[in-house]
């Protein structure tokens, strides 16, 4: 959450109250029963200085989308600017766990002092992490978490209900509130679109959406030829369908150029998230309507800033302390470390030129 002047009272109060409690509970374990040594409970020093010369490994859930380019431009940028070195690893596929756990092993005998990385599994890559903080590595996750104990931070674009309510208003809207729609996601594990697609599930419950019906999700891996193929099964399989909602930008871009060819353009509609670049020629061109994101490099960013915090000892990932990210202001770390960047923007035909990522 970003922090505005109202919060700020608050805010420091909880942190005045949390530091006091901090302080009693230096030397506690963090009840996890992973064995770390380094946990949230340790003493944290919001004014300690930032430390430079260290290594902060960034790994996406893929390399090389435009997506996490943008995102881990950002990270390069505040690690770099913070007088510390940013190394971008990772694997070419969209749906690779155990390729990341390589990675995280490789980050961990190389003895980086952070990582921050964007998980394709909750589970899968805990041991590997666990062992990275056993080993006094600050773990963050961004975009994407894993469980709460196998990192101390989680950096979330915006809240899942704002996500989830956000793509299930746009297309209501479109289909007049009616009729059958599916969704196109990304890796069958993934944290972050699993925890939207929930959302959507539970909002479909809301009266509102009585006469919406999801008859099918599919996962496109977050690659494009198998979200292209996906998408036009869809759209077979189910003759009645009315609308698609894609929470990745690689899906969403897949399904959109599927549909801008088709017999079903403007007759299907597409939404979800993407990145304005991708979606640019399919809302001229009248396949989708509307979409939301967020800015990738402004999540990257503030992954590095929370980083480097950690490894400077100025926050610890307790709920209830606050990190400076430079420009981008004070963040707070909320319930299971959660550190919200804002809501996500919506694009359209009206602004979508005012954007270039
Ligand atoms: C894809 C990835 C990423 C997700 C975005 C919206 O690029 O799946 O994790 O946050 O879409």
């Amino acid at each position: 959450m970003r922090i505005t002047p109202t919060h700020r009272a608050a805010i420091l109060l909880a942190v005045v109250s949390s530091l006091s409690l901090l302080t009693a509970a230096c030397g506690d374990s963090d009840g996890d029963g992973d064995g770390a040594t380094n946990t949230k409970n340790a003493e944290a020093s919001p004014k300690a200085p930032t430390k430079t010369g260290l290594t902060v490994g960034f790994l996406p859930k893929q390399v090389n989308t435009p997506y996490f380019s943008v995102a881990d431009r950002g990270g390069e940028r505040a690690v770099e600017e913070l007088g510390s070195t940013f190394e971008e690893v990772g694997t070419e596929q969209g749906a690779d766990a155990a390729g990341q756990v390589s990675h995280i092993n490789a980050l961990t005998q190389a003895k980086v002092d952070a990582i921050a990385v964007s998980a394709l599994d909750p589970d899968a890559l805990c041991d590997a992490l666990k062992q990275a903080m056993d080993e006094g590595i600050k773990v963050v996750t961004y975009d994407s978490d894993t469980k709460p104990e196998c990192r101390y931070a989680f950096i979330s674009p915006a809240s899942a209900e704002d996500i989830a309510l956000g793509q299930l208003e746009l297309l209501g809207k479109q289909i007049g509130y009616k009729g059958d729609i599916a969704i196109l996601s990304a890796a069958q594990t993934a944290t972050n679109q699993n925890a939207w697609i929930s959302s959507i599930k539970e909002e479909l419950t809301n009266p509102r959406y009585e006469d919406m019906r999801l008859v099918d999700v599919v996962y496109g891996d977050d690659e494009a030829a198998k979200s292209y193929q996906k998408s036009e099964e869809l759209v077979v399989e189910h003759e009645n369908l009315k609308g698609i909602i894609s929470p990745t930008t690689n899906g969403i871009a897949a399904a959109a150029r599927y549909l801008s060819q088709s017999p079903h353009k403007g007759n299907v509609k597409l939404t979800g998230l993407g990145a304005p670049n991708d979606m640019r020629p399919y809302i001229k061109d009248g396949t989708v309507e509307a979409f939301l994101l967020w800015d990738p490099a402004k999540l990257g960013e503030l992954a590095g800033h929370a980083a480097v915090a950690l490894a400077s000892g100025q926050v610890t990932g307790r709920e209830g302390q606050m990190f400076q990210a430079d420009d981008m202001g004070w963040f707070y770390i909320g319930e299971d470390s959660v550190i919200t960047l804002g809501e996500p923007t919506i694009f359209d035909a009206d602004n979508i030129d005012d954007y270039d990522f």
